[in-house]
């Protein structure tokens, strides 16, 4: 019977718009987007739902011929088959990933950039290789000081690539990633190895790993001194950005939402770079009275943990809910981010506006 559908596997175009219909868009080229609020609630973000940020079009490099450089200051340099790679220690980890520019449209002045809200963000299992087994491998020289991880994407100086202190190359949590979710990495994440630094702001996690490279002098390119650096706060000299700050996001009740009066179950996450999250408190309406939310989960390092709070007697009425965490180390998530040129690292107290009644 003609039907009118048709029943062919889906085209690999078809398959990437499938992978696409969960995210919100915030440019089509080079592809970027936000994980939508309601995938944020949950414990792991689904890979079709998981925000994606791309500076160039996506390379598509094909793991049964795609080779790994890994040279510089090293004694035997060699590449890098995937199929090889797969057969080192492969270790399996859940990992919050955060886009540094993620809330940058609540910093005032709007700094430039992607304007991200809030859902520059996701949590994944990631499988992969040590990154510190392929640098042994290699025999990396004394006097390397830092490991430069390059992608496929762009071209020339603009050519995505960041290098890493040899201390956090050489962690075993930091990985050179084959899987997320379970299932080989996508395009739009990296295929078909990208580099997962955890507690780092998501440009650490270099996607598309073509070169690895032993370096004796610091890295200067575009995307490690011109970009992901804390630029011009009052007067002080660039820093770079690194670990990502303690932060927490409400989850339900969602943005706009409207709740009965009475008992309100308050959710969220909160994350702190390599920290453990110790403290999450609520505050109902504006003013200074924090009470304390329970943690669903015990806190891991690198990944966000869920919590929730009962707001007991809500009444009728346009309300506003803040979360605030608190890390081992003490560090509490601020009123305002410190301002800064490109938008980073903007951890402030979040805002949300629930109608009861
Ligand atoms: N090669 C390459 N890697 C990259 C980027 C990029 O543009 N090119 N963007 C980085 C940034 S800024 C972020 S936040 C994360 C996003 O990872 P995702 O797209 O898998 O969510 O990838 C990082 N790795
Ligand atoms: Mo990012």
């Amino acid at each position: 019977m003609e039907t009118g559908i048709d029943t062919a596997e889906p085209s690999r175009e078809d398959r990437r718009d499938e992978e696409r219909a969960g995210l919100v868009v915030v440019k089509p080229m080079p592809f970027n987007a936000e994980t939508p609020q309601q995938a944020l609630a949950r414990p792991q973000t689904p890979t079709a739902s998981f925000y994606v940020r791309s500076n160039h079009p996506e390379p598509e490099l094909p793991a049964a011929t795609h080779r790994i450089a890994v040279g510089g200051a090293v004694e035997s340099p060699f590449t890098l088959g995937m199929a090889e790679l797969s057969r080192g220690t492969l270790r399996s980890l859940v990992v919050t990933l955060e886009c540094a520019g993620n809330g940058r449209t609540t910093m005032a002045p709007l700094p430039e950039g992607e304007p991200w809200t809030q859902g520059a963000l996701g949590t994944a299992v990631w499988k992969g290789v040590p990154l510190a087994e392929v640098l042994e491998r290699a025999r990396v020289r004394s006097d390397t000081v830092e490991i430069l991880v390059e992608g496929a994407d762009g071209q020339g100086s603009k050519r995505f690539a960041r290098s890493l202190p040899l201390s956090k190359a050489l962690h075993p949590d930091t990985l050179l990633a084959l899987e997320m979710n379970g299932a080989p990495l996508t395009r739009a994440h990296g295929a078909p190895v990208r580099l997962l630094v955890p507690g780092w702001y998501g440009m650490a996690s270099v996607k598309w790993v073509n070169r690895i490279e032993a370096l004796t002098r610091p890295f200067e390119g575009h995307y490690q001194k011109e970009k992901y650096i804390y630029d011009e706060v009052n007067g002080r000299a660039p820093e770079p950005v690194t670990r990502m700050r303690v932060k927490s996001l409400i989850t339900s009740p969602e943005e706009g939402a409207r709740v009965a009066p009475g008992r309100v179950v308050v959710q969220g996450m909160a994350w702190s770079g390599e920290r453990r999250v110790v403290q999450v408190e609520v505050a109902v309406d504006g003013g200074e009275s924090w009470k304390p939310a329970t943690l669903l989960e015990t806190p891991r390092p690198s990944a966000w943990v869920r919590w929730a709070f009962t707001w007991e007697d809500a009444v009728a009425g346009r309300h506003t809910l803040r979360a605030r965490a608190t890390d081992e180390a003490g560090e509490t998530q601020p009123e305002a981010a410190p301002w800064n040129r490109l938008g980073y690292g903007n951890n402030a107290v979040q805002v949300r506006v629930v109608n009861v009644g």
